[in-house]
């Protein structure tokens, strides 16, 4: 089996299922990791998903993933929208493939929403397709392996 794919979800994604059902749906963040398993097994891989409320260690995961993982699937949460430091961090891994994933479409909410740090550094992005852009996101890296 090759590497994990490490699925690395930012700040207050741990709220999923609890508030804003209506942006974000009723399914939880522990929901989203079984699915997330399930389909990587299906696939032949392995998933180590995680989640922080933290850039710092969303960083020293990324880092972390380019050791040590076959690619990434990222939700950045807000950090996407901000983070010059997890542009960095990505490109500094390049090889491995990164897949930005946001459950809501971004481009259909708030302007301060419609711009991502990171996406010009990513393989590719998945974004308005709720828990199954993840789903989607470890469909393309298993094609891509
Ligand atoms: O659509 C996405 O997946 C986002 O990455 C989610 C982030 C948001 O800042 C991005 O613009 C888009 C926020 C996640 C917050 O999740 C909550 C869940 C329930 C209640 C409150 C927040």
């Amino acid at each position: 089996m090759p590497n994990p794919i490490y699925v690395l979800n930012g700040p207050n994604l741990n709220l999923l299922g609890k508030r804003e059902p209506g942006i974000y749906g009723g399914q939880s963040l522990a929901d989203i990791e079984a699915g997330c398993k399930e389909r990587a097994k299906e696939l032949g891989l392995s998933v180590e998903f995680r989640q922080t409320n933290h850039e710092g260690l969303l960083i020293d995961w990324v880092q972390e993933a380019g050791e040590q993982s076959a690619g990434i699937v990222l939700n950045p949460g807000a950090y996407g929208h901000t983070s010059i430091a997890l542009h960095d961090a990505i490109r500094a891994i390049a090889p491995v493939p990164v897949i930005e994933v946001h459950l809501s479409n971004i481009h259909a909410r708030e302007p301060f929403r419609h711009h991502s740090m990171v996406s010009s550094v990513v393989e590719g992005l998945i974004c308005g397709f709720g828990p199954i852009g993840y789903m989607l996101a470890l469909d393309a890296l298993a094609q891509r392996l």
